[in-house]
């Protein structure tokens, strides 16, 4: 898939489905509440988009049909499992059967994007056998499997001894190493990464942080390019990965700088459906075409770009300059990026931009 291939196919994409899988307890919608950063409860929509769910009322949430989502985030969706206690098999069949069933699913918003497996860390309760299983089945779909580990605190607090008070994290460390991470590393089919939280409940910690951690892991478990720049555009904790990805995926956008920032926009969900891509792509050609003056005195490129860069964003121009592209984007027939300019637009684009050039600096102005 080429780079531009990815970008026109996520476009299609409006969700991205994640499967949460835990025991009761296991600290799964305090972490769904961090990813999406909110204290409010969840929602379920019919089709009509009505919430089906009574706030606090969290029952129907434990159906695995159920879909739910956060309204600070609708374009996260998520399904809940209630894990695996033992002797009750049903469960992991449930879960097996709903994985194949999404992977047959033709509209690739049915389909599930990635699943984050909940374990909570307690020393004396390790890994269960039908959780084990889990890990050794054959899976349908190839939907990446995420371990997480929750309430490390409450291992810590578990080991601890007063005596080697030094040492309980790293103790609790040991324990999530030998008694979690490695029966899972030696499954048939290991989860494609670890994350471990603590206190996430703690509305004064570093959550926030914490979930990037997960964020950066999930998003690189996704092989296929036009998920994975759903999944980074899609999420809010970690705005360094839309420029990493931005950066490190770049293949075959080739030298036009049209396609550059239509690319680089797709990573980051607030250029999808308005049009900053375009006002950023004017804003460039207008400094460009003003730092060439100064660099035609003898200033380098960086400097003149930056001096071009700083005129233009205290200017009128640029105030202008972003109403005209809006309603400029706002006339054409969909709002998507993925529309070209039409020959007509681009006369109009290019007028935007002649209009509201710098003017050119005086020799003495620079030096
Ligand atoms: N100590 C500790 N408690 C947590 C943590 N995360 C959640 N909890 C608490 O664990 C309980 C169960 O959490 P919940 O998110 O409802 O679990 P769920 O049943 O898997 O959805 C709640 O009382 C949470 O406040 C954590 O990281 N550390
Ligand atoms: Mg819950």
């Amino acid at each position: 898939m080429s780079d531009l291939e990815a970008v026109k196919l996520r476009e299609k994409y409006t969700h991205f489905r994640i499967l949460v899988i835990g025991r009761a307890n296991a600290g799964k919608t305090t972490l769904l509440k961090r990813v999406c950063n909110t204290d409010d409860d969840p929602c379920i929509y019919n089709e009509n988009g009505e919430n089906q769910l009574e706030p606090s009322d969290e029952r129907g949430i434990h159906d695995i049909e159920k879909q739910f989502v956060f309204k600070s985030n609708p374009q996260f969706i998520f399904h809940d499992s209630p894990g695996f206690e033992a002797g009750n098999e049903q469960e992991l069949k449930d879960v097996l059967s709903f994985v194949e069933k999404r992977s047959k699913m033709n509209n690739p918003n049915e389909q599930l994007h990635a699943i984050w497996f909940c374990f909570v860390l307690n020393a004396s309760r390790p890994l269960l056998e039908l959780e084990q299983k889990f890990f050794n089945e054959q899976r349908a779909g190839n939907v990446p499997v995420i371990a997480v580990f929750t309430k490390f605190d409450d291992l810590v607090a578990q080991l601890y001894d007063r005596d080697r008070e030094e040492e309980s994290r790293t103790d609790a460390s040991k324990v999530v190493k030998e008694k979690f991470e490695m029966p899972l590393e030696n499954s048939r089919d290991r989860p494609k990464a670890y994350v471990c939280f603590e206190a996430l409940d703690d509305s004064e910690g570093d959550h926030q942080e914490q979930v990037k951690g997960l964020i950066e892991k999930t998003a690189a478990s996704l092989d296929d390019l036009a998920l994975k720049m759903l999944f980074v555009s899609v999420q809010r904790n970690n705005l360094e990965l839309c420029i990493k990805y931005a950066i490190y995926e770049q293949n075959d956008l080739g030298h036009s700088s049209e396609n550059v920032v239509y690319w680089a926009a797709s990573w980051f969900r607030h250029c999808m459906y308005n049009s900053p891509t375009w006002t950023a792509f004017a804003a460039i050609l207008i400094c460009l075409e003003s730092s060439f003056w100064y660099f035609d005195q003898n200033i380098g490129f960086q400097p003149a770009f930056e001096q071009a860069w700083k005129t233009f964003a205290h200017s009128d121009a640029k105030k202008r300059v972003e109403q005209d592209i809006s309603t400029l984007i706002m006339a054409r027939a969909t709002t998507s990026l993925n529309q070209k300019l039409t020959e007509q637009q681009k006369v109009t684009f290019f007028n935007i931009i002649l209009q509201n050039r710098l003017e050119h600096p005086d020799a003495q102005d620079i030096f």
